[in-house]
């Protein structure tokens, strides 16, 4: 019997005892793995552990699909071309309540559960932040029963692995699939064909009306893979639905009778190249044929998919009371079209209705501001791929611009601006703006880079539509980022103020008071040094990398981009070797410091690359150089990805978050660090706005331009040169490395950096570096005062419960998507 509660309650279907764990686990590993237990693989047991556990959420998932199908409620669909999830077994365990049964049960093998669980792979199906931010969203709407839908694509290869070749980025394959995953279930008779391609026609429908046809020239088959979303404290688990690309078989049965086999197969890697692999691509876009192709095709299965689970003769004016769409970025926009194609061209409303519709069905998040970010698709190409989609995206410009045309006329210039079609360089489909036009609401992802996309970026549509533009601060999901990842703190916190805050963060501040007990601010610290010697033998293991664990770990990491400016970090090492080499320092004065660095740089991003090189080439020098020794050591573990972040963050003492100000979106590292006790050193950009706010000044090292100090310097007309010219401890650091002493006498060796550093400097490097200094001076006086520093420590994980995703999920329904929870007991 199905039955639908107001309460939530934790509930594994299946009353799990040691026992029937223990049978179940060595049932799958005989008759799904095919072994025996004395002579399985890390693989065989990882897989068969894995398929154990998943089993246990499946009747509460089959309860859950069914449920919200009968009652046919609102669904929020989470359109994203990127899922970066991170391992799945630890988050199974933790949500089926089953960790400590599993535990036993694997002792009692005379198995580690701790062995088994570090051969996962994790599924790296996204770049950065906006994939792990879809993961998290997911996990908040499973763990707060919202009816949700995560739809993307199975990328066979995820973002590469990075390895490091004489301190220089080479990228390998990630090909997580080679041993299968447990995780997912495919769902071959649930494929849907999508088209490309091909021509427009207009013809006579039974009604006698004009209509348009689109007449593609290809389809490929889309193949739905599901994965279970677990919630956390409650039955429900939603669905994650990664759709993969195979050749339609009559295409190829086609070409097969007609004896030309090549062109057979030649056809099926074409259209199986489309979920081949993930763009390693992070906050700029690729303006790939290929990329075009990924969007349509997971977007318009995604599409099709929820609208076949409508019921016989559903009244689509009603669509937006049974499903809202979230555009993650512009990647998936071309819903938009796709919608209108659908409800004009195949289900025959006319225009305004189908419009209508889709603008209330559509919202989009916003994550950049960069305009090189905002992606543009050329006509042709557009026109080439999807002849119809372009046309209704002419249509919908044209009226779009009658509207602007009648608010402001005679202004050609602001309908120029505001076109949804660029003329130059190319003609291009602004994809931002059709978002934009084609929705209810637009969100930004911090305070301060919503008020910059509505007053600068967007400025034009916020003039003319004020309401549509909202904020929704990210969040970050506790259950990952401190429950699994940081146990020991897990613990204290359940020690202190009891259990219940992991899905009601805010609670955190019951340990404000805390801060001043001097026994409770030793355990805190005791966790901090557990942590660090977690990390560091995991560094050692991992990486043959030997670090001491009585130091500040001072971590930096996420994507390599000029904008983040990992440079300025370097310099500040660079400045602390110099200093000591000069004399002006003395090492023995020093806080003994680690840095951690982590980052990929996209594949063909040049200048991300050299400076990867030039962190590794100091890394180097500064690690053997005697005068540093046990004061300075520089780490650069290659492949930063969420495994690896989940041991480090809980390590950090100071995390690094210095982009130059109004170039961070949000970050969501930075939420991470804080809630996990370490001090954030940082500039007023993204959300360190909105973390400084709420620890406090004295709870964080603040230091560099404003938005609008950056913005009044670009206007005067920056010189980097300047600067350099100006400060001597600056000149030393540069003029180090021009030296040749990171690269073995080879004075052109960093060139590439350097010059473009003094003489260009987009992100104002140099203007911040003094103040940055200056701010790390603070760091190593108060890092001094242990007591003081825990204080501080204590109340960042005390202040920061704000930014729990859950909380950031709230705010999409509260200002966005009014979908009701909709909680599911077995
Ligand atoms: C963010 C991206 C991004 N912003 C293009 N934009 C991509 C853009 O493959 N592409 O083409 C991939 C990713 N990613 C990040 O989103 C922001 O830089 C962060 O500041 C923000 O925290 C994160 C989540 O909102």
């Amino acid at each position: 019997m199905l039955q639908v509660t107001e309460t939530t309650e934790r509930s594994t279907s299946t009353p799990a005892t040691v026992d029937s764990f223990k049978d179940e686990f060595l049932r799958q590993l005989r008759y799904e793995q095919g072994v025996e237990l004395g002579t399985a693989s890390r693989d065989d047991l990882f897989q068969a552990l894995a398929r154990t556990v998943r089993n246990y959420m499946v009747d509460n998932w089959l309860t859950t699909v069914e449920t919200q199908k009968a009652a046919g409620s609102k669904v929020v669909a989470y359109l994203s071309a990127e899922y970066l999830m991170g391992p799945q077994l630890d988050n199974a365990l933790l949500s089926t309540g089953l960790t400590d049964v599993a535990d036993t049960a694997l002792s009692s093998l005379g198995l580690s559960l701790d062995d088994i669980r570090a051969t996962e792979v994790e599924p790296g199906l996204g770049n950065g932040g906006l994939g792990r931010l879809a993961a998290c969203f997911i996990d908040s709407l499973a763990t707060k029963n919202i009816p949700a839908i995560g739809y993307g694509i199975r990328y066979e290869y995820g973002i590469f692995r990075q390895t490091f070749v004489d301190g220089r980025q080479v990228e390998q394959p990630d090909s997580w699939l080679s041993n299968g995953t447990p995780w997912e279930i495919p769902h071959t008779d649930q494929a849907v064909e999508v088209a490309f391609g091909g021509h427009t026609e207009q013809a006579i429908d039974q009604t006698g009306r004009s209509v348009t046809r689109w007449v593609p020239g290809e389809t490929v088959l889309a193949v739905p893979y599901n994965y279970m979303v677990p919630g956390y404290g409650t039955a429900n688990v939603n669905t994650l639905r990664l759709w993969s690309a195979k050749a339609t078989n009559a295409f190829n049965l086609h070409i097969f009778n007609s004896g030309d086999y090549e062109s057979a197969v030649r056809a099926q890697t074409v259209a199986e190249n489309i979920s081949k692999v993930l763009y390693p691509e992070d906050s700029t876009p690729q303006g790939k044929e290929l990329r075009l192709k990924q969007q349509y095709f997971f977007v318009a299965a995604s599409i099709k998919d929820f609208l076949r689970t409508l019921p016989e003769g559903f009244d689509l004016k009603k669509l937006p009371e049974r499903i809202v769409f979230q555009l993650n970025d512009t990647h998936p926009v071309i819903g938009v079209p796709e919608l209108m194609r659908i409800l004009v061209d195949e289900r025959g409303l006319a225009w305004e209705d189908a419009w209508d519709i889709t603008r209330r069905s559509f919202n989009y998040t916003c994550h950049t501001l960069l305009p090189e970010a905002l992606e543009v698709w050329s006509v042709d190409l557009l026109g080439r791929l999807l002849p119809r989609h372009l046309e209704i995206i002419y249509r919908i410009n044209e009226q779009f611009l009658a509207g602007i045309r009648a608010t402001y006329p005679g202004d050609e210039l602001r309908v120029r601006r505001m076109s949804i079609i660029q003329e130059q360089p190319e003609r291009a489909v602004r994809m931002a703006f059709l978002a934009t036009v084609g929705s209810t609401k637009v969100n930004g992802v911090a305070a301060l880079h919503s008020d910059l996309l509505r007053d600068k970026v967007l400025d034009d549509f916020s003039a003319y539509w004020p309401d549509k533009f909202t904020n929704v601060t990210n969040g970050i999901t506790p259950r990952r980022f401190v429950q699994l990842s940081n146990p020991s703190l897990a613990n204290l916190i359940d020690d202190t103020i009891g259990t219940g805050w992991l899905n009601d963060l805010e609670r955190l501040k019951e340990l404000e008071p805390y801060a001043e007990d001097a026994s409770f601010r030793k355990a805190f610290r005791e966790v901090k040094q557990a942590n660090k010697d977690r990390f560091v033998s995991l560094l050692a293991q991992r990486d043959g990398i030997e670090l001491s664990s009585d130091a500040l770990f001072d971590v930096m990491v996420k994507r390599l981009h000029e904008y983040k400016r990992q440079m300025l970090k370097l310099l500040h090492v660079v400045t602390i070797y110099d200093r000591v080499l000069k004399g002006e320092i003395k090492a023995a004065d020093l806080t003994p410091r680690v840095v951690v660095f982590g980052a990929k740089a996209a594949p063909g991003y040049k200048m991300a690359k050299e400076i990867i090189f030039l962190i590794n080439s100091v890394a180097k020098v500064v690690n053997n150089a005697p005068e540093l020794e046990g004061r300075l050591r520089v780490a650069f573990p290659a492949n930063y990805n969420v495994t690896l972040a989940e041991k480090l963050i809980p390590a950090a003492d100071l995390s690094e978050q210095i982009s130059l100000a109004g170039k961070e979106a949000s970050g969501t590292g930075n939420m991470k660090f804080a809630l996990n006790g370490a001090l954030t050193i940082g500039t007023l950009d993204g959300a360190n706005v909105e973390i400084h706010e709420l620890v406090g000044g004295e709870n964080f090292f603040l230091f560099g331009m404003t938005e609008p100090e950056v913005q009044s310097l670009s206007d005067a007309g920056y010189h980097p040169t300047s600067f350099y010219e100006g400060n001597a401890s600056l000149r030393g650091a540069i003029d180090l490395i021009s030296s040749g002493i990171f690269s073995g006498g080879d004075r052109t060796a960093f060139e590439f950096v350097i010059s473009d550093l003094l003489y260009k400097d987009r992100f104002m490097v140099l203007a911040d570096y003094q103040t940055y200094i200056e701010a790390q001076e603070r760091v190593e006086v108060a890092y001094a005062d242990q007591e003081s520093w825990s204080r501080k420590a204590i109340l960042n994980v005390a202040r920061t419960g704000f930014f729990t995703s859950d909380r950031s999920i709230q705010d999409y329904l509260d200002r966005i998507w009014h979908a009701p929870a909709f909680p599911v007991t077995k």
